[in-house]
């Protein structure tokens, strides 16, 4: 069993009898989780245990909270880096007297329908912040609920907005790549409202940090523009002193916090301590070391009502906070009430509707990156909520609209924000912003950097929040970057992802659709798939409704007898067009789907689908991506295997001009039209 190196002896003896009504709090926390770990005979024991008194001296004399009102848009936000130690939050939760954290629930630890599981999961429980297990992405949101802060009280004011984000952070989450990105970004924003307590306990799985690691982590957060302070993490007047010197700091501050894993434990400071302490002798071994003589799930009431004293602590901070929104203009009240709800002002769906009847009368040709901008520029100055950025791509990705102002240290009004060479990171504070509530984050890469963004992005699908991926450069029609930079596999990783609007659109009419339902929407990322190269208007014809709403529709239907459907996307859906016209000229009778949105198609009643995809004519789709999932369109939905075929990538793509590479992947209208025909 690996011993952490520099485990000294603990003396729980004295650490009780030093502060014995805070050591009795911190007991609660750590014989909950010996009790619901025990119970689920899985789980991790040894996090918890070790943070509680951190916890504890957080809870009790600094997080601004009111178990009572949950939601209250001025609360500190507390989350749990540490995913694993789940525990620790259920525990402090339900002993401050959160209503939907009862005993049964901590009883229940871990099982079917239960709130409590295995990680903590945003939507569960109300103080369940975000969801965390992914190790590192809980303290890169925490840049995001900071930035969102900083934001909102430059907008509304100190005195509706004046809060602290606080994250408990353990060696993995150090470990992991995405905190350097987490740390690089709140280093250079000065977040001072941020703090990040580190479980520096030297134990991982494997065993000591030190088979893996040597970075001099104080150093590295130096480095990095924070300020940091050492503690020993069961001390609970350094503790304190520490959190009150972190929210004075100028900038964002990391809480070295020396401390025991599964302290108290015959596992402390091992990596056994790490895992599910199940033994009852040694569970009972350790309570008595605690001085904790009460069965199972029993707080004694004086303990519990020393928390939920604590718990109590906020109820007058919101009633002032109350008063003071109150008092407010009511338009303000209202914007507040409005952004936090997630609606959008009614002017959206009107200045998208402009724009689409614009662009239908004048057909530009552009790239849909330029599409894209050219929505955010009409649409951005109605939203207020909306902060755009990019990953150092900003020219690349059109994502500045011109009213925005970037965000920084001496404006923290701006509502853009160079996010620098860190897809992930910029994912996961995105996440971050959109839980915090009151904004609406957006940020672009090249789609192929999807992988680098992948975590957070499965986060926003999971946790059901509105993130919108900016995802341009989508095919090989990138051209000349070449194949590392053209995305082939992304569009299937996207759709293959639960929860998920993966956006395609072919035209600028489409562009505005689809970031009209991205902005609208309530619980579904969106990955925007947008064009380097120039596409055509394709939707002439203004129609006020949102025809990508629906996922799919007929754009050009078949003269004469309909023979053939071809079904496409984004820039492929010209090809289609093209082809369209070839096979109309032989007298193929050809329908062309457009279908931006596979997700929102799959939504759609069955009649609807019957109409825009029959049964009988032969069916090809066209997409510069590979075939992965096509099959759906090609064969189901009453389609034959016969009577189906694919023109798109069955590899990775190659350096060369765009118009080369089509011709040379044979996706082109006449190789789709050679398919129509071998079939008929
Ligand atoms: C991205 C990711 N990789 C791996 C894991 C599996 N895992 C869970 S906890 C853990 C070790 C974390 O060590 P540390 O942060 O020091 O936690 P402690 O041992 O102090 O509880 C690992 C590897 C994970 N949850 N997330």
């Amino acid at each position: 069993m690996p011993f952490s190196k520099d485990a000294r002896p603990v003396d729980i003896s004295a650490l009780r009898t030093a502060n014995p009504d805070h050591w009795m709090k911190a007991a609660a926390i750590r014989a909950l989780t010996l009790d619901a770990v025990a119970a689920a005979k899985s789980g991790h024991s040894g996090m918890p245990m070790g943070m509680a008194d951190v916890a504890t001296v957080l809870f009790e004399k600094h997080l601004k909270f009111d178990p009572r009102n949950p939601d209250w848009p001025d609360r500190d936000r507390f989350i749990l880096s540490a995913g694993h130690g789940s525990m620790l939050l259920y525990a402090l939760l339900h002993l401050t007297g959160y209503q939907d954290m009862t005993i049964e629930e901590i009883r229940n630890f871990r099982q079917w329908g239960a709130k409590t599981a295995g990680h903590p999961e945003y939507g569960h429980a109300k103080g369940i912040e975000t969801t965390t297990g992914p190790l590192g992405q809980g303290i890169s949101n925490a840049v995001g609920f900071a930035m969102a802060e900083e934001s909102l009280r430059a907008r509304f004011g100190v005195r509706l907005m004046d809060h602290y984000t606080y994250a408990i952070a353990g060696d993995g989450c150090l470990m992991e790549g995405v905190s350097q990105e987490a740390i690089g970004l709140a280093g250079r924003h000065q977040l001072s409202r941020l703090i990040v307590l580190w479980d520096n306990n030297n134990i991982t799985i494997d065993g000591t940090v030190d088979l893996a690691d040597r970075t001099d982590q104080v150093a590295r957060f130096r480095a990095s523009g924070w300020e940091v302070i050492e503690i020993d993490g069961h001390d609970p007047a350094a503790i304190d002193a520490a959190l009150t010197a972190a929210r004075a700091s100028d900038l964002p501050t990391m809480i070295a916090c020396k401390t025991h894993i599964a302290l108290g434990h015959a596992a402390q400071d091992t990596s056994k301590g790490h895992g599910a302490l199940t033994d009852p002798d040694q569970l009972a071994a350790a309570k008595a070391a605690y001085g904790w003589e009460h069965g199972p799930f029993e707080i004694p009431s004086d303990v519990k009502s020393a928390w939920e004293a604590i718990g109590a602590r906020g109820h007058a901070d919101f009633d002032a906070w109350s008063t003071r929104l109150g008092a407010a203009a009511p338009a303000r009240q209202a914007e507040i009430a409005r952004i936090f709800a997630r609606d959008v002002p009614a002017k959206l769906s009107a200045r998208i509707r402009a724009l689409k009847k614009q662009v239908s009368e004048e057909g530009p040709k552009v790239a849909t990156r330029k599409s894209s901008e050219m929505v955010l520029e009409v649409v951005n100055p109605v939203l207020p909520e909306t902060i755009g950025g990019s990953a150092d791509l900003s020219g690349s990705n059109n994502t500045r609209s011109g009213d925005m102002s970037v965000f920084d240290v001496d404006n923290r009004k701006g509502r853009y924000i160079h996010w620098g060479i860190r897809e992930h990171g910029m994912a996961a504070a995105m996440n971050g912003m959109v839980l915090h509530g009151g904004i609406r984050p957006y940020g672009g890469t090249f789609m192929c950097f999807t992988d680098y963004a992948r975590p957070a992005m499965r986060l926003a699908a999971l946790m059901k929040v509105p993130t919108v991926f900016v995802m341009t450069h989508d095919s090989i029609g990138l051209g000349e970057d070449g194949p590392t930079h053209q995305p082939v596999e992304h569009l299937a990783i996207s759709r293959a992802t639960p929860n998920t609007w993966v956006f395609r659109p072919c035209d600028t009419v489409e562009t505005a659709e689809a970031w009209e339902l991205a902005f609208s929407s309530r619980e579904t990322p969106s990955v925007l798939s947008l064009t380097r190269q120039n596409v055509p208007t394709l939707r002439r014809e203004h129609k006020a409704k949102n025809l990508t709403a629906q996922g799919a529709y007929v754009l050009a239907e078949a003269e004469g007898k309909r023979r053939a459907i071809l079904l496409a996307t984004g820039s492929e859906v010209a090809i289609a067009m093209a082809a369209r016209e070839l096979l109309q000229a032989e007298g193929i009778g050809t329908r062309v789907v457009s279908m931006p949105c596979w997700e929102l198609f799959e939504e759609q009643d069955d009649s609807y689908r019957r109409r825009v995809l029959p049964a009988g004519p032969v069916r090809v789709a066209v997409e510069a991506g590979i075939r992965f999932g096509w099959d759906r369109w090609l064969y189901g939905e009453r389609g034959r295997r016969e009577k189906g075929d694919f023109v798109g990538m069955h590899d990775f793509g190659a350096s060369a001009p765009a118009e080369v590479l089509y011709e040379k992947f044979g996706i082109t209208a006449e190789a789709v039209a050679a398919k129509v025909k071998a079939m008929l």
